[in-house]
């Protein structure tokens, strides 16, 4: 390849870096679960990792919901997070459609019996189609593991991930010297 033609590829690939349309589709059975979802959102703003917000519901708009899953790689996201309440079919069903990794989130709603439905009906998938379920209301975990997934292959989100772990090890290390000095006895360090 000519000087010319390798500048011209690395500009191109700074600038698909750099680029704002969405890595990430955060979609919600219901505007009632934003509550809870609003933390992926934070996380990757946090990360400056492009995403988009919207509500797609399995059983209130199917139809919707093939088409986003269908288009979803197709439109440049390389992970889909999906949370739903009660007979949360959405994580699942967008998994058995789309190629992308896909992380669910289980929500508590007002549909909800305790929690439980909402974890089974995303936990249990069957062989072939696996949803990466985070814990009941978990959408900051959903979050950083949509990071994650990214920053496999883009090494500034990945150093970003490591300064998080980082500051988690010194705000427990911070807790562990608080204790000691309210005279909680540890022998250890
Ligand atoms: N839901 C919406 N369509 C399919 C499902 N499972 C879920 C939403 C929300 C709950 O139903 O994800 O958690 C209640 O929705 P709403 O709109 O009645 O508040």
């Amino acid at each position: 390849m000519t000087k010319q033609g390798l500048m011209t590829k690395s500009l191109l690939k700074s600038q698909s870096t750099k680029s704002t349309s969405p890595l990430v589709g955060i979609i919600m059975g219901s505007d009632s679960d934003l509550g809870v979802m609003q933390a992926a959102s934070d996380i990757l703003k946090h990360y400056d990792i492009p995403h988009e917000v919207t509500v797609v519901s399995a059983h209130r708009t199917p139809l919707r919901m093939v088409d986003y899953a269908q288009k979803a790689k197709l439109r440049g996201l390389k992970v889909i997070i999906a949370g739903a309440g009660g007979a949360a079919h959405l994580p699942g069903m967008v998994a058995s459609i789309t190629p992308l990794p896909v992380i669910g989130v289980p929500i508590k709603s007002s549909n909800s019996i305790d929690g439980w439905d909402s974890v089974l009906s995303i936990l249990q998938m069957p062989n072939g189609v696996p949803v990466a379920t985070v814990a009941l209301n978990a959408a900051k975990n959903a979050g950083i593991l949509a990071a994650q997934i990214i920053g496999s292959s883009d090494e500034t989100v990945s150093r970003k991930i490591t300064t998080y772990k980082n500051s988690l090890n010194s705000e427990v290390m911070e807790k562990v010297k608080k204790m000691k000095t309210e005279g909680w006895k540890n022998e250890f360090d």
